[in-house]
């Protein structure tokens, strides 16, 4: 049985299954790109619910995982060389996975470089963009009298919903006919966009056709259907 007693973050979150992948998230968009990873490539893991809001992630035994204080983290006790790994930031755990299982990642080097361009996009410019959407439109950012940093953000996050639905223009998938760690990374976010930060008509979504095609095929994969809930509040 693998031993965890290394890795702090077990005492708070204890293993009831410490030879599965521990997941330390919440269904957030950044923490269900890793729990829709793995429900997709059917790995074994044990998700542990990491409450943000009572910041939760702020404590000694999340941070000794990430130190950055942010869901999603996991523990892979069968890491490289079968030692256990720990790991953050979830496009590096979307790399991680991919490369583990050779699932939604292609093999052809430049389709793989690809991939990782449009995972980089996400993690670059989707996410921190819309997230800003969500502050400035939802959260406490909405009653800043200052209009300006919300038209900015909204401005930003329409021009990444084009550069989208021009790259899906013709394809079912961001790589075409490979759904991917790309889609994967994205899905969760544009989803959000549209629902929790209730940001629809600002960003005038339905225009994208394309990107509201994508969406749609891909909440109707069962794997991202499960993964969008995990770990839920009980
Ligand atoms: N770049 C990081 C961002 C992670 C992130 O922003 N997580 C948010 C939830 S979506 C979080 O944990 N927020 C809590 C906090 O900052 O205290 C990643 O992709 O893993």
């Amino acid at each position: 049985m693998p031993d965890l007693s290394n890795f702090p973050i077990a005492t708070r979150w204890p293993a009831q299954h410490p030879d599965r992948i521990q997941l330390y998230s919440l269904n957030t968009p950044n923490g269900v790109k890793v729990s829709i990873m793995l429900e997709e490539a059917g790995l074994p893991y044990e998700p542990h619910l990491v409450d943000i809001m009572k910041d939760e992630s702020h404590t000694p035994e999340f941070l000794s995982l990430n130190p950055n204080g942010k869901i999603p983290a996991i523990i892979d006790p069968d890491g490289p060389g079968g030692q256990p790994l720990g790991l953050f930031e979830s496009g590096a755990i979307l790399l991680y996975l991919a490369d583990k299982t050779g699932k939604f990642i292609p093999a052809d080097p430049a389709r793989r470089w690809e991939t990782i361009q449009w995972v980089f996009f996400q993690m670059a410019s989707i996410g921190p963009m819309f997230g800003q959407v969500g502050f400035f439109n939802k959260f406490a950012g909405k009653t800043y009298e200052d209009k300006r940093p919300l038209q900015r953000y909204v401005a930003e996050s329409k021009r990444l919903l084009g550069v989208l639905d021009t790259r899906l223009d013709g394809r079912d998938w961001i790589m075409g006919d490979d759904y991917s760690i790309a889609d994967i990374a994205t899905l969760g976010w544009v989803n959000n966009l549209i629902t929790f930060y209730e940001a629809r008509e600002l960003v005038e979504f339905d225009s994208f056709r394309n990107v509201s095609a994508w969406l749609e095929r891909g909440l109707a994969r069962p794997a991202v259907k499960r993964g969008l809930e995990i770990p839920g509040r009980s």
